[in-house]
């Protein structure tokens, strides 16, 4: 596969103005952000990257996955149909369903003896899919989510805790060799016991974590409760992902601890997390590794293939993977492209939700980040929550739990605003139910938002 010419010289984002840091984050100062090759070129450049890599990967797959022979031929499209990035809307979707269908190996496109290592999706609905790398593969990981972590603003010698789990979770592993692989110092902690994590914290001073933002709130609470000062500690940076979170939740995140937040983003279907990464200094979007992972946005009910700056369903067609190559797969998130600013890859906006979490309250479409986004508004409550979706009669309801920051607070008052606040927002009618601080379990790794009890109450 070829390499990318190091033309273009782009400047380094710290070095650009309005680059402001959070309160208190003084102490640390950024070393420069040294882009990649493939961060450096021009978007022409990236296309004929892209178009080769394409060509190879659908090769690829149609002569060795016999579901994509199958596929295809249906389609009655050929690998060789393929000339420009334009005609990739005539090759057929990949599905979840397509993976299930096919577990555990048969989406392989090496001989199983080639496959260096397993993961598998968290596997929220239905049966978990099994993925597998190749050692090129797993080299190419570590690449990009080094990359990731270096656009989150963690430079070589950094210390990194990362608390994302281990195992066939991608999060643990994915980010220990990408921060190996940057030259930092890994503190493999994984998911779990927040008071040791809280100790590990002073004890080893790392100078960024990487956690889903729920636990890392988990982790905060932690600290108050013992007594430490959250915006007293070493870190720096929080790379965070693995669910949606919003705006509202990294100002929240940043002001208690006095740090970046930015965000990963990434699923196991296509590699894991390193997919896209923020740049700390823009915070603007996250940036799509696209010469390793070409992205689509389209119509999540038609399938049609929508222009950059529309929102719809993100779909992904890997460029160098060799062990289990994805062809046009259907992630279920929802975002839109938008141009690069520092690099020729797009950026995301941050993910609304997936189409699976979208709640349909009395017609209203209604996603978890929307209300965390208004109950962040709220003084009184804090960003603990927990969206319980009923029917009692033949309407449904929506019950938001959500915690009370601390014992002071007017609970009738504060329900109330949010209630009015998403109301007026987005027309949904609400009902709020204010618990006592801590009485919401905290999740260890992926938040679940929503309890359905639709089948349970109708
Ligand atoms: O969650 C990989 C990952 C680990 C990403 C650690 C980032 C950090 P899966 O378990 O396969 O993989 O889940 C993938 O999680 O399709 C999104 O719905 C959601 N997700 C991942 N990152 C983000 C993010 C990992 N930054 C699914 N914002 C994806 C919103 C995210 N949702």
């Amino acid at each position: 596969m070829s390499a990318l010419p190091g033309a273009g010289q782009a400047q380094s984002p710290e070095k650009r103005e309005g680059f402001t840091k959070p309160r208190g984050f003084e102490r640390a100062p950024f070393r420069p952000n040294e882009l990649d090759a493939a961060e450096r070129c021009s978007v022409d450049e990236l296309r004929a990257l892209q178009v080769e890599r394409m060509a190879w990967t659908l090769r690829h797959a149609y002569a060795n996955v016999p579901h994509y022979r199958a596929a295809f031929d249906r389609a009655a499209v050929k690998p060789d149909d393929f000339k420009t990035l334009d005609d990739l809307k005539h090759f057929p979707f990949t599905t979840k369903n397509d993976l299930r269908d096919n577990y555990p190996f048969g989406m392989f496109a090496v001989p199983r003896e080639q496959i260096a290592r397993i993961h598998a999706s968290s596997g929220t609905t239905g049966k978990a899919t099994i993925v597998g790398y190749s050692a090129s593969d797993l080299e190419h990981w570590a690449a990009v989510a080094a990359r990731s972590l270096r656009a989150a603003g963690v430079r070589p010698g950094d210390r990194v805790h990362v608390a994302y789990g281990y195992g066939l979770f991608t999060g643990g592993l994915g980010v220990h060799y990408g921060a190996e692989a940057l030259g930092c110092t890994v503190i493999p902690v994984s998911g779990g016991m927040t008071a040791r994590q809280v100790q590990l914290i002073q004890d080893l001073e790392p100078d960024a974590v990487c956690v889903t933002p729920s636990y890392l709130l988990a982790i905060l609470d932690e600290m108050e409760r013992q007594g430490v000062d959250p915006r007293g500690t070493s870190l720096r940076v929080a790379v965070l992902g693995a669910e949606p979170w919003t705006d509202a939740m990294r100002a929240e995140i940043e002001e208690r601890l006095g740090i970046h937040a930015v965000d990963i983003y990434g699923l196991s279907e296509v590699m894991g997390p390193g997919v896209g990464n923020e740049d700390v200094a823009e915070k603007d979007g996250t940036y799509l590794w696209e010469d390793h992972f070409y992205p689509e946005i389209v119509d999540p009910d038609t399938g049609e293939v929508l222009p950059d700056g529309e929102r719809g369903e993100l779909v992904f067609t890997s460029l160098t993977k060799q062990a289990m190559p994805v062809i046009r797969y259907r992630t279920r998130d929802l975002t839109r492209l938008m141009p690069g600013l520092s690099r020729p890859m797009r950026r995301m906006e941050r993910i609304t939700g997936r189409s699976d979490d979208m709640m349909i309250v009395r017609g209203v479409n209604l996603f978890p980040s929307q209300i965390e986004e208004e109950l962040l508004t709220v003084t009184g409550l804090a960003p603990h929550f927990l969206c319980v979706l009923t029917r009692p009669g033949r309407l449904d309801e929506l019950c938001v739990r959500v915690e009370a920051r601390d014992g002071r607070v007017d609970r009738d008052a504060a329900a109330a605003r949010l209630a009015y606040g998403v109301k007026e927002k987005f027309g949904v009618t609400i009902t709020v139910d204010v618990l006592d601080p801590g009485g919401l379990e905290r999740s260890q790794g992926k938040a679940q938002r929503i309890l359905d009890m639709r089948a349970a109450s109708s």
